[in-house]
């Protein structure tokens, strides 16, 4: 397998779905149609809709099936990020090197449209596997489990106070589950779940997702202590400016890297065992792991 024209084929695919699948730009009001499009379309990596389409299809799902929970999950994704760009959160200018949302249009047009992209997921499940009721149910199900007060939300709120005073180990943990991991591990049980995975292999696919997302949030927390912002796309060395306990902070860089490495050999070790030849889903683990954006 050619993994970087396979990545990139797949990447197109999400695209391609994100085009189709969204209302168009001239949609009324166009200027909020304008500014969920604007920030879905920036370009981000496409990690988690690439993770959910290439886990439906290790477990056999036909092509095009996972697409609308693909997108979901990215509509969802960039929700999280317009808001957590918002001046009353992280009060950030850059995100996927453009502009952040509300900085192109203005705060409430990005607060706007940010739930607009989180209530276009749900419904994009809705419609998607409509003719699927059991399977709608289970999609919505993980998907709201995995944004909701408990993990997405609820590790942004306590990452919110951490930025108060420092956090401990075991803190950290939590914040980095729940606002990095459960969207991760949501990725590949979306995926599971559209391919049929029966319980055992969607346990697997949790824990999984659950190494890969706690490696993706080390290596985040090191890319930014070293690298630059025109590299990320987003503004570097935030979490030292900001004070606030990372990784890096708590382990140091030599410690942080290797906790990565630790975390994503246990995500590939999970992947190993599922059935059918899960090479290409290796592979966008190790690219995750070794990633310098
Ligand atoms: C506002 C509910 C709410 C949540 C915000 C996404 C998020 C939670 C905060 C952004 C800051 C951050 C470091 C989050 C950890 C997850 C993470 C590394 C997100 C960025 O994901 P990438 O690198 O981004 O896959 P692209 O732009 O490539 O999609």
């Amino acid at each position: 397998m050619d993994f970087p024209s396979e990545l990139s084929r797949q990447v197109t695919r999400v695209d391609r779905g994100l085009d189709q699948l969204l209302p168009p730009a001239a949609t009324p009001p166009a200027r909020l149609h304008e500014a969920m499009r604007y920030s879905l379309q920036a370009g981000g990596k496409r990690l988690r809709p690439v993770l959910v389409l290439a886990t439906a299809r290790l477990f056999g799902a036909k092509d095009d099936a996972a697409l609308p929970a693909a997108v979901a999950i990215e509509c969802l994704h960039t929700y999280s990020l317009i808001h957590d760009d918002l001046p009353c959160m992280d009060n950030d200018d850059l995100r996927r090197g453009r502009p952040t949302a509300h900085r192109q249009f203005d705060e409430a047009t990005a607060l706007l449209a940010g739930d607009a992209l989180l209530t276009h997921a749900f419904a994009l499940l809705a419609e998607g596997y409509a003719a699927q009721p059991a399977l709608a149910n289970a999609l919505t199900r993980e998907l709201a489990d995995a944004a909701g007060s408990r993990r997405l939300i609820g590790g942004q709120m306590a990452d919110l106070l951490a930025e108060k005073k420092p956090s401990t180990p075991a803190e950290l943990e939590f914040i980095h589950l729940n606002k990095t991991a459960a969207m991760i591990e949501a990725a590949l049980v979306l995926g599971g779940l559209v391919g049929g995975a029966d319980p055992a292999a969607v346990a697997a696919l949790r824990q999984a997702g659950r190494h890969l997302g706690l490696a993706f949030q080390i290596i985040d927390d090191v890319l930014d202590a070293t690298a630059d912002s025109a590299t990320l796309g987003k503004t570097a060395g935030k979490d030292a400016t900001a004070g606030k306990t990372t990784f890096v902070r708590l382990h140091g860089l030599e410690t942080a890297r290797r906790l990565a490495r630790e975390h994503s050999d246990a995500a590939l070790a999970a992947l190993r065992g599922l059935p059918g030849n899960p090479a290409f889903l290796l592979a966008l683990a190790e690219s995750m792991a070794g990633r310098s954006r």
